[in-house]
Formats: structure tokens, sequence, C-alpha cells
């Protein structure tokens, strides 16, 4: 690829007429708006181990009242990105949220989609339009974009889950706003309960259900039960994955970001092709090492990473006897509307 011209090499005045008009030249810029084989990315491989941000959520909780916060949450930022831009990669979001017994995280509703994967804690819920869905450890919570969602906390103890949210993406199209609501009257019935029978969905007599979001919760209970039988009848499998799918569609639970379930065997190590989306890995249960590019990251139970698009990424159990689970993230949904999905090697 020969070298183009600098806007160096152009004469003063006329940089200076150009810029009056609001007029760029291109060819200073084609190279990095369009670099050759691979884009250039922000996104840092990145590691938020839980024993360190733990403390400063609960830290967070004494400084900060609800009433003062809204969402008590410390964010997950990726410093390729700038801390201040709240991104963990180009689409996703992250931010460990803190609830504590007696609060309540007020209704309201917003463009950006999100979910939430419970980390610790009992007795906190949910309620997403009307349905009050329960939040147990590894269980995912939908609030898919404009519905009404609050938090309430009646246990004892802290309630700790990690948000994902594809805010950096509406934020960047100039499409991120939130309403705020009155307290939701809770609506009778939950979607997790109707759904979650192996290979039978709820019908009306003559089609089947149309709501945009029929479950709304995810138990883990479930999801972990797939994997285990997953691995177990087919013991030559090397990627046991699930995918939270609608399970009207069978399609992605949301419009741009993918979600995931993965179960590592004892002391397996997988190699995850290069792909283009960015991807985020949390620690259900058990220690995970993930390498990616220089970067070799030792995740133990709750602790969050994220990895560059392009790059393959090695997972490593690290026991020799016990299962290892994860949550991922990534922007596959998104990069396939965009037709820009790719897989490497
Ligand atoms: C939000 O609504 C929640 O409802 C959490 O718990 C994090 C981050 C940015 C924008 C909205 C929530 C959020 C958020």
């Amino acid at each position: 690829m020969h070298e183009l011209g600098r806007l160096e090499d152009l004469p003063q005045d006329y940089r200076d007429q150009l810029t009056r008009l609001n007029l760029v030249p291109l060819w200073p810029n084609l190279r990095s708006v369009l670099p050759p084989q691979v884009p250039s990315r922000n996104t840092r491989p990145t590691h938020w181990p839980y024993t360190t941000l733990k403390p400063l959520l609960m830290q967070a909780g004494e400084l900060t009242p609800m009433h003062k916060a809204e969402r008590r949450v410390l964010v997950l930022a990726n410093p390729g990105h700038g801390l201040e831009n709240m991104k963990a990669s180009p689409a996703m979001y992250l931010g460990m949220q803190l609830l504590l017994p007696g609060e309540w995280a007020p209704a309201h509703r917003h463009t950006p989609n999100a979910v939430r994967m419970i980390v610790e804690g009992h007795g906190a819920t949910t309620t997403v339009n009307g349905e009050k869905c329960p939040m147990e450890r590894g269980d995912l919570i939908l609030t898919p974009t404009g519905q009404w969602h609050e938090h309430e906390h009646s246990g004892s103890g802290p309630v700790v889950w990690l948000d994902v949210l594809d805010l950096p993406l509406m934020y960047y199209a100039e499409v991120s706003y939130a309403v705020e609501g009155e307290r939701q009257t809770v609506q009778p019935g939950r979607g997790d309960e109707v759904y979650a029978h192996g290979g039978v969905v709820p019908t009306s007599y003559f089609e089947r259900g149309r709501a945009e979001y029929p479950m709304l919760r995810y138990p883990w209970r479930e999801a972990r039960a797939a994997l285990e039988a997953l691995a177990q009848t087919q013991p030559s499998l090397t990627c046991v994955q699930v995918t939270y799918v609608n399970p009207d569609t069978g399609h992605h639970i949301q419009n741009n970001l993918g979600y995931y379930a993965m179960m590592l065997r004892p002391a397996q190590q997988l190699r995850l092709p290069a792909r283009s989306p960015s991807q985020v890995f949390h620690v259900i249960e058990g220690r995970v090492d993930v390498a990616v590019t220089k970067h070799a990251f030792g995740l133990a139970e709750a602790d969050t990473c994220c990895t560059p698009g392009y790059e393959a990424v090695t997972l490593t159990n690290r026991s020799t006897t016990e299962p290892a689970f994860l949550f991922v993230a990534d922007e596959s949904p998104l990069h396939r509307k965009l037709g820009v999905y790719e897989v490497r090697s």
C-alpha cells in the first residue's frame, strides 16, 4: 500500500480555506479510517477482578444513598476507550450494581437494551413491564428497549449484579434517552415458568406466541443443567455452549448483543478463533485463565474481562476436577446486521 499525501504537504492558506468551509481532504485520513486487513481497535483486553471491585462497591453503598444514585453502579470502563466514555467495547457497557436491603431503584424505561447477570445475594427482584423476576445467582434477566423496569430488595444482605447494555451504540447513534415512571403494578404470571419446559412453548389454538420478549428471566439452574447434559451426552464436543434465545423464534434475545453460557470441562483448554466481535467473559463458577494477544488474565469467580474483536481467545479451566461456567456477551448480532461478521482462524 503506497503512502498518501499528508495534511502538512498542503499550503496553509489552502488548509485554512477548507476549514472555514467545513471541508476536509480525505487522502491524509484515508489509511486511518480504512487500515489494511485489520481494523484499528481501541478495545484493550481488560480484567476487572471482583475482589478489588466489591469493597469499593460496598463503600459506594455507604457514601451514596439510593435517592442520590438512582442506580448505584461502578462502571467497568475500558481504558482504551477513555474511562469517561463508559465503554467496555464499541457497543457494550458493563456495570456492577449494588442494591441494599430495603432499597428500591425507581421505575424507568429507556432506549438502550439491558440484561443483568446476578452475581451474589438473595431476595431482590426486578419488575419488567409488570413481571416480577426473582434475582438469584447466575440468572439472566432482560430489560429490552422501551420496557419499564425497577429493582427492589426485601431480603437481607447486599445484592450485586452485572449490567450489560448496548448503551455505547445507542449513544453513538444519538438515540439514547430515558423516561421516569411510577412504581409498576405487578401482573400475575412469569415467562420463565411457562417457557421453561424443554421443547414446548405456549401457543394459542392457531398460532405461536407473538410477544417480542416472551421470556424475561433465564434461570441459571436451567442453563447450567443444559450445559451439563450437553457435556455428558456429547463427550467429544469441545465448545460446550448454549445461547440465550427467544424461545418463540430461536433468535438472539436482544437486537444488538448476543448472550451465551459456556462450560469448560475439568482442565479443558478451549481456543476460540479470531472473530470480528468484541467479547465479555464473566465467571459464574470456577476459575478460568483467559489469554488474548499478549495478555493473560486469571479469572476467579465473579471476575469479568473483555477482549477486542479480530483476536483469538484461549480459555483454560484451572480446575482438573470440576467444570467451570462462564457467562459470555458479544456483539455478533450487531455485526451480522452490519454484514461484517467474520470468523478468521
Ligand atoms: C440502567 O437503567 C440500569 O436499570 C443499570 O438497573 C445501568 C446504565 C446506563 C443506563 C441505564 C438499571 C444503566 C442503566
